[in-house]
């Protein structure tokens, strides 16, 4: 309840009576509730959790007693709506950008009273994480560093990207992965230059770079790491260009802590790459934070002015593509810390690891 007091506060602090609930991390974050297809509505005097039949059950055995579970009988908006009108509320928020446009617009018109939309309140409580969530995520952090180095025995040329995607899913599964916190990244050879190539039927070929990202999910919290590695000898420049981006993200992951503006830390990271000239071939973010989703706020941006706070998960993830010859990107999760930020993932990158396959 302690979340959900939380929110409560700061609704007497904004005046907002009543706040709707909808998006189901969220849902999850302040009840924990695992389930799908429900909502919470709080209001100053109750919090009621809205669902249907096929989750009563559940509802009773994660909520507390002093939440009161609701089963719909038209529809979820409908019966909130009933509940606003029954409790003469006269204003309540929503997360407009949890909602379609034509949603947002059915929740207005049957609530019929004033609305507002309070979209990030939620998210920016998920952004500091306490210590269960902090367990949770180095347990998924440990699936991921015992899969890279299980995958290392298991790629070899002629296996499909798919299939080393396969085995790193089913390994990260039966060492208490609850899921792939997103789709598996293997690319390889040319296609390591596409930042996100999800696995395809792409034959491993001798002197190819193969970048793994991949991440794993423990609790409900998210793991997400990146290595990238050579099978058999790599093109000389690919070599090169994961000495800097290593040296981008080691001068990031020893950047970043409490107080520092996301976008000070992107230019930390980015300056290896200016050096070089090779700042144009960094064509994507240079990380987000973790939990229970995979890409939360805050995020490392040239354009952000966000403080990073203590106990923030973030992932620091630099990469470099070299088109039609192949590319390089290493990411690890660190948790923000108040003089020193700890790095979660342990999987090695000191020096490309190249697999040993000759002709
Ligand atoms: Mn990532």
């Amino acid at each position: 309840m302690k979340r959900i007091e939380r929110l409560l506060k700061k609704m007497s602090d904004e005046k907002l009576p009543a706040m709707y609930v909808s998006n189901p991390k969220n849902v999850r974050y302040l009840c924990g509730f695992t389930g799908e297809d429900s909502c919470l509505l709080l209001t100053e005097s109750t919090v009621f959790f809205i669902t249907d039949g096929r989750y009563v059950e559940q509802a009773r055995e994660e909520l507390s007693d002093l939440i009161q579970i609701v089963c719909w009988s038209q529809s979820l908006m409908a019966e909130t709506a009933e509940i606003i009108r029954k409790h003469s509320i006269q204003e309540v928020g929503f997360e407009g950008s949890h909602l379609s446009y034509s949603d947002g617009e059915l929740f207005k018109s049957l609530v019929q009273v004033n609305t507002r939309i309070a979209d990030g309140w939620v998210e920016e409580f998920r952004a500091v994480k306490d210590e269960d969530e902090i367990r949770s995520t180095i347990e998924a952090v440990k699936i991921v560093d015992r899969t890279f180095m299980h995958i290392l025995n298991f790629i070899r040329p002629g296996l499909s990207e798919k299939q080393v995607a396969t085995e790193m899913e089913y390994f990260m599964k039966q060492i208490g992965s609850e899921r792939t916190s997103f789709e598996t990244i293997v690319a390889s050879g040319i296609r390591s230059s596409y930042p996100h190539g999800e696995a395809s039927d792409k034959i491993i070929e001798l002197g190819d770079m193969v970048i793994l990202d991949f991440g794993a999910t423990f609790g409900g919290y998210a793991s997400d790491i990146t290595r990238t590695v050579a099978v058999g000898e790599p093109h000389p420049r690919l070599k090169e260009i994961y000495d800097l981006v290593l040296e981008g993200q080691l001068a990031g992951l020893n950047a970043i802590r409490h107080g520092m503006k996301s976008k000070e830390l992107d230019s930390i990271i980015r300056s290896p790459f200016k050096r070089e000239n090779m700042n144009e071939h960094f064509n994507h973010g240079a990380g987000h934070s973790i939990g229970l989703d995979i890409h939360e706020a805050p995020f490392i941006s040239y354009r952000s002015d966000h403080e990073f706070v203590e106990n923030t998960i973030m992932t620091v993830e630099p990469g470099l593509y070299l088109p039609g010859i192949g590319g390089v990107r290493i990411e690890d999760d660190v948790l923000v810390g108040k003089e020193k930020s700890q790095v979660l993932t342990k999987s090695p990158k000191k020096d490309l690891i190249v697999l040993p396959f000759y002709k």
